[in-house]
């Protein structure tokens, strides 16, 4: 079981897009859970693509195919990730903030709130405030969900919170952020709702911010 997880991590590390879903798909039918999957074989891999690129040994274009085979690998994973059915409970605009263009987080957020029964308008990356704002305005959202991964976007969350503010629109939904930078500490300093650290934790969290 390690070898196989250990294989679809060379795979996303070596951005093999090709072999990655074939990986997922092995260590599926040899009965490995997917939240293990993703855990222990997955997110690693593009930890570790985050240290090399530290280090120098990677560059922009290496994360990039890293992501690709990242994102192949979650396309064989997702039907399984997701419970699927029960309907809950609210719908949720989600966008990773202005600025900033890593979606492979905000997208497993994405799923796995598809998969407890929340409807999700997903707004993608460089989401401008405005644009959270006319959501809001023009759907009926009870979540604004942000994603940021930079250091240098994360005060377009508190943008966003202000620019909902300004629109009147603040009071009429929850707030929740996260992404790797992100802190409760600084959910709570811009003013959201709430923080979580990752995607399955996104879901409780969703489901308590509307009381479900
Ligand atoms: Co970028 N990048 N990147 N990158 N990249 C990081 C984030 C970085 C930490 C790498 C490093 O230096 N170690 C660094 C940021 C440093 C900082 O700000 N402190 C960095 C940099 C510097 C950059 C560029 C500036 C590089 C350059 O151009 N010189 C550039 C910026 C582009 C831009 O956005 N404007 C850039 C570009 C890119 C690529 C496009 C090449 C690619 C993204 C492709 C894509 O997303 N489609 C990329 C990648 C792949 C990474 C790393 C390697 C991996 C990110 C990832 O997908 N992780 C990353 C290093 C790292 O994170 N260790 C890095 C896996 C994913 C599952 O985790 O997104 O954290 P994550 O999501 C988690 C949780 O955070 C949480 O749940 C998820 C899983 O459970 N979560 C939420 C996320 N959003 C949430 C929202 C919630 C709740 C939970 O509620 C709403």
């Amino acid at each position: 079981m390690e070898a196989i997880l250990n294989e679809l991590s060379e795979a996303i590390l070596n951005g093999e897009n090709k072999v990655a879903p074939v990986k997922v798909q092995t260590a599926l039918d040899a009965g490995i859970e997917p939240g293990r999957i993703l855990s222990e074989g997955m997110i690693p891999a593009m930890e570790k693509v985050g240290k090399l690129f530290e280090e120098g040994e990677y560059f922009v274009p290496e994360m990039l195919i890293s992501a690709r085979a990242m994102q192949a690998g979650l396309v064989v994973l997702k039907p399984e990730l997701v419970s699927s059915g029960v309907k809950v409970t609210g719908r949720v605009a989600i966008g990773t903030v202005k600025g900033d263009l890593h979606d492979i987080g905000k997208n497993l957020v994405a799923m796995m709130l598809e998969g407890a029964g929340f409807e999700v308008i997903d707004l993608g990356t460089d989401v401008s405030p405005d644009k959270f704002v006319e959501t809001v305005k023009t759907q009926k959202v009870d979540i604004v969900a942000m994603s940021a991964l930079l250091t240098t976007t994360m005060p377009n969350m508190k943008a966003t919170l202000a620019a909902l503010n300004e629109a009147g629109v603040r009071h009429d939904v929850k707030v929740m952020i996260g992404g790797a930078p992100v802190t409760d500490a600084y959910a709570q300093q811009i003013g959201a709702d709430g923080y979580s650290s990752d995607a399955s934790r996104a879901v409780s969290l969703a489901k308590s911010l509307v009381g479900a």
